[in-house]
């Protein structure tokens, strides 16, 4: 993993991750973001230019909190950056809102804050090179808007798509179509509205479209995509569904042809419906989608296209002929909802172990999967076709340390964003940093770069060779990403259960609880999908010993006080090792009794749960050389 940014804004997050992959830090010379401007989406220029969509603090769009809009530019091979001002700078500048690549360059929407008047600047607009500099192009056509959220392009027609987040308390969201063409002979593109789609009434609450995603395996002139939808019930959290819709470029027309979608899961409490928040259709046309409960996460749904089947527009999940939009409910237990439950074909479970997904990117080239959780988490999902279904592995989770980074307490705030997937399997993330309270601070801003081949097939960790040097494992680093399907017990027809499960470690409760360890920063633990700790298998991990010899060995673990015969065995060099692991409730360093002997050269440290001594949570285990 590498983190770019400003010289020294890398905090102590510049050796490795609080999940164990190596951490480098690029320093980019110009790195910088305007006051009140925090970095937000980013996009791939086809010259390889990494563009960050500049943001107010407000990514609620509620107040202005600059007085420019731009788009920052980072050619990561030569370590250059530059900065892109869109229309003039003034008070109520408008944020990026969203980027895509379009024929020709990057296709851009602004999106004003709520009180501004910022009719000065334009509400879509291209980046292009002119002779090696970014710029904005002249264009001709009128797009205006003051809600556009998002964009996508279209994989056939190229045409463009803009979701709308509507006005609040006045207009529904919807969906705009645009045609782009150009350059003419002096450069200028033209834009035309092609078709506009508005949400009608929900007796819900306000619908705002929050994100659109394109099929890209759709065909000409049936080109298929799907919208987010927020519903504003004014609670805290949206209820939030996906629906698909087809876009016939000849006539320029939106259709919708599924229902208003949910999975249909119940939460934990059972008195409401689990929401439907990030989605993503693969190479494949296999449609993905993250479940969330507030801030917890619920399990990752795919329905698969098959053989050409499509899932959304036929059974219980189609559209019906004449009813109105607002005659789909979901009523199970207390739960009602606006949305049709559409059971999908498979669940990855390992995602209602980690927050509530907020992003899915698919690395071009391994066609691995890859989500963003809250809080900054990244889980890797490879899925392969078998026969007349898919098989699985689950990578290792990452957690991207912005605990580590240098945020002010209390008066900022720090998220992410999930960027595109390069041709060398790294997925950029953009680490957002605002201010809670003051419009115009100028705040350090970052873009990270994450190797997703290492999160299926981990580095091996160099052990030392110095008496009295250590290393420690992270446990949720491990060689064993294999993962099994079995029929669904809930609304999928598949579930997939990873051999190894990963958890959230966190420092909540001073002194005692998981994240206060000697690692910096939180990291996760391994457990099982039953929630009581490792109940049984095998996990491996690989190492390189410089030189023969014998190590000190100690686990960073926990049981529940209940548990009483709780067991590690780690075999290593043709020998077994058992250590007694019960640690009455806390998290404890565990010693095993005996060194263990490693002779040199690479070598792979399996860790099982013995015959009966299962139970155990284990953050991590560290060698010391002898
Ligand atoms: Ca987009
Ligand atoms: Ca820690
Ligand atoms: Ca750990």
């Amino acid at each position: 993993m590498t983190l770019h940014g400003r010289d020294g804004t890398f905090g102590s997050l510049s050796d490795a991750a609080p999940s164990g992959q190596p951490v480098a830090n690029a320093a980019v010379p110009g790195w910088d973001f305007a006051p009140g401007v925090q970095a937000y989406r980013s996009a791939f220029a086809a010259d390889g230019t990494v563009l960050i969509a500049g943001a107010t603090h407000k990514t609620d769009f509620s107040a202005p909190t600059a007085d420019r809009t731009t788009v920052a530019a980072y050619r990561p091979e030569a370590n250059s950056f530059t900065t892109i001002t869109i229309g003039p700078v003034g008070p109520g500048a408008p944020s990026v809102a969203d980027l895509a690549p379009v024929e020709g360059g990057v296709a851009f929407v602004t999106r004003p804050a709520l009180d501004a008047v910022s009719d000065r600047w334009p509400a879509f607009g291209l980046l292009t090179t002119v002779e090696g500099q970014w710029r904005v192009a002249r264009l001709s056509g009128d797009v205006s808007g003051v809600d556009f959220n998002d964009l996508a392009t279209l994989p056939r027609s190229r045409h463009v798509l803009v979701a709308l987040a509507g006005r609040k308390g006045e207009t529904n969201g919807g969906l705009l179509a645009l045609r782009l063409s150009g350059p003419d002979p002096d450069g200028r593109f033209t834009a035309e509205v092609t078709d506009r789609y508005e949400y009608p009434k929900v007796r819900d609450g306000q619908v705002a479209v929050r994100e659109v995603q394109v099929d890209p395996t759709s065909r000409e002139g049936d080109e298929r995509f799907a919208v987010g939808l927020d519903v504003d019930r004014g609670e805290v959290f949206p209820h939030q569904l996906i629906q698909e819709f087809r876009y016939e470029a000849a006539t320029g027309q939106i259709t919708p042809v599924s229902a208003p979608l949910i999975s249909g899961d119940l939460t934990g409490g059972r008195k409401a419906f689990l929401e439907y928040t990030s989605f993503l259709y693969d190479h494949a046309g296999n449609l993905w989608v993250s479940r969330s409960e507030g801030f917890s996460g619920g399990a990752l749904a795919i329905y698969t296209a098959r053989q050409g089947r499509r899932r959304l527009d036929s059974g219980d999940c189609r559209l019906r002929p004449g009813r109105a939009l607002d005659g789909y409910r979901a009523e199970a237990d207390a739960a009602s909802a606006w949305g049709q439950p559409c059971p999908p074909d498979y669940d990855v479970l390992q995602a209602r172990h980690l927050n509530a997904i907020i992003g899915l990117a698919q690395d071009p080239a391994s066609k691995d999967i890859v989500a963003l959780a809250f809080g900054g988490r990244l889980l890797a999902v490879r899925a392969v076709p078998s026969g007349d279904g898919l098989e699985f592995q689950v990578g290792n989770p990452v957690d991207l340390g912005l605990k580590l980074l240098p945020i002010v307490d209390g008066t900022a705030f720090a998220q992410h964003r999930l960027g595109p997937v390069d041709g060398a399997h790294r997925v950029w993330v953009t680490g957002m940093h605002a201010s809670k309270g003051e419009a115009g601070k100028r705040l350090d801003q970052w873009m990270y770069s994450v190797d997703l081949s290492d999160l299926f097939d981990p580095a091996p960790v160099v052990l030392p060779a110095t008496p009295g040097r250590s290393v420690t494992l992270q446990a949720e680093r491990t060689a064993t990403v294999t993962a099994k399907v079995r029929p669904g017990a809930r609304t999928a027809e598949h579930e997939v259960v990873s051999d190894v499960t990963f958890q959230d470690c966190y420092a909540a409760a001073e002194g005692t609880t998981c994240g206060y360890d000697r690692t910096p920063g939180d990291g996760f633990v391994i457990a099982d999908e039953s929630r009581y700790g490792v109940l049984h298998g095998a996990m491996d991990y690989r190492v390189e010993v410089p030189a023969a010899g014998e190590y000190r060995l100690s686990y960073r673990a926990a049981t529940f006080p209940v548990t009483r015969t709780a067991r590690i065995a780690l075999s290593a060099g043709g020998r077994g090792y058992t250590t007694a692991a019960d640690t009455g409730g806390s998290w404890l360093t565990v010693r095993a009794e005996e060194p263990i002997t490693l002779p040199v050269g690479p070598q792979t440290l399996r860790l099982s749960v013995p015959e009966g001594g299962g139970g155990w949570f284990l953050n991590s285990f560290t060698l010391e050389r002898v």
